[in-house]
């Protein structure tokens, strides 16, 4: 078949390296950028059948978010805007990894098992980050798309998030927004207006946030963005990527997890800050107090402040989960994709990681009822104000994935209805202090978790001892698992002092250190 005969030809402009192979990891495939070339054509390809099997356009970004400069990786969007789906995550890694002579075989099972009409038309958005090599690694997987006659529109620089909100524009018609970036400043600033319209006793202190971009493409966004808040919210950018180098001791990762501030900035006491992360799907606060002592607000704090907030507003129209309780927790596995599916369950479901990765999702039904509300000339005044309240929540959020920017807004929204300070906001709870460590290991799968990773089945002997060094500690937990972005293994403690999680994360380190295989030197003490 001609169309065959192109993927031939282009696929050998975009060679695959004999023998490597490459997994298929929490948001898709992310190494070293020297190594992606045949994954992103390979992705077009994978995008071009997604979206003639689903007659939906799919997306493509490209990025490798938290991760170093050198690296790069690759997000496939479904077409509601979620991350594809985990029988296509399969496929991805059998395309990916098949031998230059068996790529075809590899398109064609994918094809036959799919079922899928080859005379269907696919459309793909593509998508980058501010990377060095993802100019050329997103043309390859424009290459891909118009190997196999699909049609594809390059949104060039963009976050991951808004990518992802393009392709649900898109597929609902508009309904969701317009799929173009001025598109989503407008919804999402109209929304942060009318929110804030009431807070009229906001001082200029108050309306002033400090934004670490992590020398990224949110950075370049928050820029373009700026205008349409007309003044409502004052933003002081750091990092914008003038001078520095992407994630590089910046952005939320850093922050997060080293617990301080982006190195070469200086924090004046009361300031409000927050960090983005390399394609600003992430977001964490902070600030320091008058001793100097810097405080963390995580996604773990945004999850409790979200769901405060709309506490307060739900009352009025009983949404509730379907079992009749008010309110519901679940624990799924690292990945905003299990998070996701696990919040689409309910009217109104508030899902973050505690790195930053979160946002929430209301019900089709939830919508409707609060439309009705605003709508409706009998509803009184207070319930409408509710009604309205939730209404413009719903389009100031990204519901399609979590989204720093998005996130920034609501949040600083909700501050600025309540009246609150962010000293406030922390006030609400204390997290225990805790620590995160890393320890290379020459595979990582041989960790293997259940319980939602909070405990670990491989390998053998390893949760024992966990368990017996957690019992040395007050108030201790301590969790391991391979990271699905990064080549180590992640522990994370926390215990009643911060000596005390910072030494059990050390001890924990150890054991995995011994029982999985650790490379390089023994982790040290901190
Ligand atoms: C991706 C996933 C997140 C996950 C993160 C880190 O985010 O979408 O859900 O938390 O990787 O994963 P890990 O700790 O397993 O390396 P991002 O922002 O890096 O694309």
């Amino acid at each position: 078949m001609a169309q065959f005969q192109e993927v031939i030809k282009q696929s050998s402009l975009h060679p695959k390296p004999a023998g490597l192979v490459l997994q298929y990891g929490t948001a898709g495939f992310r190494t070293n950028a020297n190594q992606l070339d045949h994954i992103m054509f390979r992705m077009g390809l994978l995008a071009t059948l997604r979206s003639k099997s689903t007659k939906a356009t799919i997306g493509v970004m490209v990025t490798a978010s938290h991760n170093p400069e050198e690296d790069n990786g690759v997000k496939l969007i479904d077409p509601m805007g979620e991350m594809v789906t985990p029988a296509w995550e399969v496929y991805a890694t059998q395309l990916a990894n098949a031998e230059q002579d068996d790529l075809l075989t590899a398109l064609k099972d994918i094809i036959e098992k799919e079922a899928i009409n080859m005379n269907q038309e696919a459309n793909v958005f593509v998508g980058k980050d501010t990377r060095c090599s993802s100019a050329s690694l997103s043309q390859a997987v424009l290459d891909g798309v118009s190997s196999l006659a699909g049609h594809s529109k390059d949104y060039g620089l963009v976050t991951t998030p808004q990518l992802h909100y393009m392709v649900c524009c898109q597929n609902t018609g508009g309904k969701y927004g317009e799929a173009t970036v001025e598109g989503y400043y407008n919804k999402l600033c109209q929304a942060f207006i009318q929110l804030t319209k009431n807070a009229s006793n906001c001082t200029d202190d108050q309306k002033h946030v400090h934004v670490d971009g992590a020398n990224g493409i949110g950075a370049l966004k928050v820029r373009e963005m700026e205008g349409h808040l007309k003044k409502k919210l004052q933003i002081s950018l750091f990092n914008d990527g003038c001078q520095g180098k992407l994630n590089h001791q910046c952005g939320a990762d850093f922050v997060k997890v080293q617990q301080k501030p982006p190195t070469g900035v200086k924090i004046n006491p009361g300031e409000r800050w927050c960090s983005f992360d390399g394609d600003a799907d992430r977001i964490v606060y902070y600030y320091t107090d008058s001793e100097g002592q810097f405080h963390l607000l995580d996604g773990d704090k945004i999850n409790t402040y979200y769901i405060a907030f709309l506490c307060g507003y739900t009352g009025w129209f009983r949404l509730e989960d379907s079992s009749g309780e008010k309110g519901q927790m679940r624990c799924t596995k690292t990945g905003v994709k299990h998070l996701h599916h696990a919040a689409q369950e309910f009217d109104i479901g508030v899902y973050f990681e505690a790195n930053g990765h979160g946002t929430v999702l209301f019900s089709k039904a939830a919508e409707e009822k609060i439309q009705l509300l605003v709508k409706n000339p009998n509803t009184d005044d207070e319930r409408k104000r509710a009604a309205l309240m939730l209404q413009n929540t719903i389009n100031v959020i990204n519901q399609t994935v979590g989204d720093a920017i998005s996130d920034m807004l609501l949040i600083e929204a909700i501050l600025a209805i309540k009246g609150m300070t962010v000293q406030q906001w922390d006030a609400i709870y204390s997290d225990l202090p805790n620590r995160q460590l890393k320890v290379k290991v020459s595979d990582r799968r041989v960790i293997d978790t259940t319980d939602a990773e909070r405990r670990a089945v491989s390998p053998a002997g390893l949760q024992e001892a966990i368990d017996s060094l957690v019992k040395k500690y007050r108030q201790a937990r301590s969790f391991v698992r391979p990271s699905g972005t990064e080549d180590v293994v992640r522990v994370y403690s926390e215990a009643e002092t911060q000596e005390s999680a910072d030494a059990l994360a050390h001890e924990v380190s150890l054991v995995v250190y011994r029982l999985a295989g650790g490379v390089g030197d023994e982790p040290k003490p901190l």
